[in-house]
Parts: C-alpha cells; sequence; structure tokens
C-alpha cells in the first residue's frame, strides 16, 4: 500500500491533520491502536483556545461545537473563602469555547467516515522504517496480519505512549520532566454545573476545578495524592471532599449526583526536542505534556497541527520544504510558552507536600496581585485564551 501520509494515532491530533489534509486533496491514512468506541470513550480536554477552534472550522467539522459548545469570555480563581474573575474578553477581546474533547472527536471521526478517508483500527506493533531516507515505511499488524505501507511523511500522533517518539534515535533525543507530586481525581455527573464560568480553587485542602459539558453535565476535578486509588473514593467522598475546597458563596448552586465516569489522572511537564528526524513529525502528546491546569494539552496539540500543515501544505503546493524544515523550531517556540503557563498555574492553585511556609506565602502574594492587578490579569488572560500561532 501506498499513501502520501501515515498518521499514527487517530486522537485529536492526528484526525484533525488528517482532515486538513483531505481539504487540500492529500492522501493520509490514520493507525489507531484502539476501537473507535474506546477513543471515543476517553474524558479529557474541555476548553478550546480560537486557534483550535479556527482550524476545526478550516476543517470543516465546527457545525455542532458551534451549536453545542458554550462560549466563555473569563474565569473565577477561588482563593480560601473568596472568588476574584479574569474577564478573557475585555483584557484580550478574545475568548474560549467550552465543548469537550470527545465530541471533537466524534465530529472528526465522522467527517473522515464522511469522506471516504482510511483508517485503520485495532493495529498492533506499528514500526517506522527509514524516516532518515527519502523513502518512509510503516509497518502493522491488524488481527494476525502484517502490513507496510509506504509514504512521503510520517506524522507521530500517537499520544505519550506512543511508538513515533521513541523511534528517534535516543543520541538525538532531548528529554525534559517535571512529575508533580500529586494528581487529578475528576468525576462527570449528570448535573447541571456550579456556575457559568470555571471556577479555580486554591484551598487549604489542594485544588479544584468546576468544569462542564453542557446544561446537564459537569465536570468536577480535585487534587489528590497519587497513592489514591479510585475505588477508595466513592461519590459521597468525592463531594463532600470538593465542597470543602470551594468558596461558600457556591455551595448553595452545588448539584450533587451519581458519577458517570472517575478517574486519577497523573500531573506532569515534558518536552521532547526536536518534534522532527528526518521525514518523521511529531504532534501533540507524543511530544509534549502539560499538567492541566491551564487547558493547554488539546491547544497546544492543535497548535503543532497547524505549523505542521502549514508545511506539507507548502510541500504539496509548491514543492517548498521550507516550512517543513522550521516545523520542529516554530512549534516548540510556542510549546515551551505552553509548558511554562501551564507549570506557572500549576504551581500557583496546587498545594505541594513539601511547601514551606515561605512558598504558602509566596502563593497568596501572586493571588493577591493576580487579583488586584490589572497587567497581572491580562498576562494570565492572554496566555489562557491562546497565544498566537
Ligand atoms: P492522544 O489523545 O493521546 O491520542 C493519541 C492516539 O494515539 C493512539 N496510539 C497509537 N496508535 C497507533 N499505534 C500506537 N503505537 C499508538 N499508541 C497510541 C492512542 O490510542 C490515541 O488514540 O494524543 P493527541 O491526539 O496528541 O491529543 C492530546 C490531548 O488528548 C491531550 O493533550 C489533552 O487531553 C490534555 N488535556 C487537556 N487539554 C486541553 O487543551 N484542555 C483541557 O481542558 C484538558 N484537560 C487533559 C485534560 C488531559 C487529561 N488527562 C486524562 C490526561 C484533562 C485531563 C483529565
Ligand atoms: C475540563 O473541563 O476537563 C477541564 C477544564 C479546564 C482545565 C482542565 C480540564 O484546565
Amino acid at each position: 500500500m501506498r499513501t502520501q501520509v501515515v498518521i499514527i494515532g487517530g486522537g485529536p491530533s492526528g484526525l484533525l491533520l488528517g482532515q486538513l489534509l483531505h481539504g487540500i486533496g492529500v492522501d493520509a491514512v490514520v493507525l489507531e491502536r484502539q476501537t473507535r468506541a474506546y477513543v471515543l470513550g476517553r474524558i479529557r480536554a474541555g476548553v478550546l483556545e480560537q486557534g483550535l477552534v479556527g482550524l476545526l472550522e478550516q476543517a470543516g467539522v465546527a457545525g455542532r461545537m458551534h451549536a453545542e459548545g458554550f462560549v466563555h469570555d473569563g474565569t473565577l480563581i477561588a482563593h480560601d473563602n473568596d472568588m476574584f474573575r479574569v474577564d478573557f474578553a475585555k483584557h484580550t477581546g478574545a475568548r474560549v469555547m467550552v465543548y469537550g474533547q470527545t465530541e471533537v472527536t466524534r465530529d472528526l471521526y465522522d467527517a473522515r467516515a464522511a469522506c471516504g478517508a482510511r483508517t485503520v483500527f485495532d493495529v498492533e506493533d506499528v514500526r517506522i522504517t527509514g524516516a532518515d531516507s527519502d523513502a518512509p515505511e510503516v509497518s502493522y499488524t491488524v488481527a494476525g496480519t502484517r502490513h507496510t505501507v509506504s509514504c512521503d511523511f510520517v506524522a507521530g500522533c500517537d499520544g505519550f505512549h506512543g511508538v513515533s517518539r521513541r523511534s528517534i534515535p535516543e543520541e538525538t533525543r532531548r528529554e525534559y520532566e517535571k512529575v508533580y507530586p500529586f494528581g487529578w481525581l475528576g468525576i462527570l455527573s449528570q448535573t447541571p454545573p456550579v456556575n457559568d464560568e470555571l471556577i479555580y480553587a486554591n484551598s487549604p485542602r489542594g485544588f479544584a476545578l468546576c468544569s462542564m459539558r453542557n446544561a446537564n453535565l459537569s465536570r468536577y476535578y480535585i487534587q489528590c495524592s497519587m497513592a489514591d486509588r479510585v475505588e477508595n473514593w466513592s461519590d459521597d467522598d468525592f463531594w463532600t471532599e470538593l465542597k470543602r475546597r470551594l468558596p461558600d458563596q457556591v455551595l448553595s448552586q452545588l448539584h450533587t449526583g451519581p458519577s458517570i465516569e472517575k478517574s486519577i489522572a497523573p500531573l506532569r511537564s515534558f518536552v521532547t526536542e526536536p518534534m522532527r528526524w528526518g521525514r518523521l513529525f511529531l504532534c501533540g502528546d507524543a511530544a509534549h505534556i502539560v499538567p492541566p491546569t491551564g487547558a493547554k494539552g488539546l491547544n497546544t496539540a492543535a497548535s503543532d497541527v497547524h505549523y505542521l500543515f502549514e508545511g506539507l501544505s507548502a510541500f504539496y503546493r509548491d514543492n517548498d520544504p521550507e516550512a517543513l524544515d522550521r516545523y520542529s523550531e516554530r512549534a516548540l517556540a510556542r510549546v515551551w510558552k505552553a509548558e511554562r503557563f501551564s507549570w506557572w498555574f500549576s504551581t500557583l492553585m496546587h498545594r505541594f507536600p513539601d511547601q514551606s511556609p515561605f512558598d504558602l506565602r509566596m502563593q497568596v502574594a501572586e493571588l493577591d496581585f493576580l487579583r488586584s492587578n490589572d497587567a497581572a490579569q491580562r498576562a494570565m488572560a492572554e496566555n489562557y485564551v491562546g497565544l498566537p500561532y
């Protein structure tokens, strides 16, 4: 089999790239390790930057998002028993879209099926060969049969645990990592959201986040120990702990109910450099991870897709490799800023096990500064709505 671009990974990065390429007549095959149902069962991101909204429009998959998503002009930051608002629209003129990653992925799979583009599910043992030559190949096994696809380029969109990053020789890769000493316990519940905007809370008992998917579907997170197990948290335990971490003024609006999903996610900052090796290009979680506090993971994956799509378009349209040659440098410049923002916001909002009284005072001073300083709010708003591509 032959195609122009093999996309490894059918998550949001791979599917978005595939749809954009389809729009300019470039043939691509998506190889996904899981089933479609499994990918659509994962509950992840909820906040989309305008850049990602624009890419979904460009890919022709924005209809349902515009009909069902919620535009948010700002967010609330709670500290102890108090709360203040950062107004994105006032400070930047931009807004964010609240629409679940699960729905984005569903829209992309539907569009892919509708245009007849090829997706292979349940692939095992994916191997990339010849990425440092002009004739790369990707081989994989499905239902016991081995297949090989030759191509011009390979897009490694297979997430943090994929094969693409590990296919780059160790001596050419540099990796930067910070693991945080806690996780997030998240639940999804069919209850109306506690508030019409997100609430990020720093409380003496640890971080909490109130988010949502729609008018009757809420997503809540609390900081937990990495030693915690989901099975040890009943729904009642979760709600009790969440209430202890939110300011009194919102408690009367908190609707509790049975959870329909419950999971624990670790918090990690990670970047690999470079994001390209020969004809293999890494996109999204395959190349970098952020702690979810800044809502930057999916959005940074989208900016990678933007730069890679620009490079591939110029290559196929004008036979010009310059933008592909600059892919890693351009993508990483934005990745590191998203890393910085996510690290800063995570450090500001969580309780760390080894936090000294001095560290705590620094957090209070920084929160006070953010509450009262327009420039600080503007800097936060610019990062939250997304830095320009
Ligand atoms: P994904 O989504 O991990 O998709 C990779 C796909 O590749 C497949 N795969 C393979 N396929 C073939 N062969 C192999 N060897 C393969 N190995 C893996 C996998 O099955 C999968 O389908 O990566 P992608 O596409 O780069 O997308 C990245 C985003 O999923 C991720 O950054 C975000 O979900 C992070 N994130 C958030 N990002 C935001 O921008 N805003 C948010 O509000 C936000 N909230 C979150 C989050 C992530 C969370 N978790 C669970 C880590 C909240 C949480 C709780
Ligand atoms: C979510 O809704 O899942 C969500 C929202 C904002 C974040 C992280 C996760 O910062």
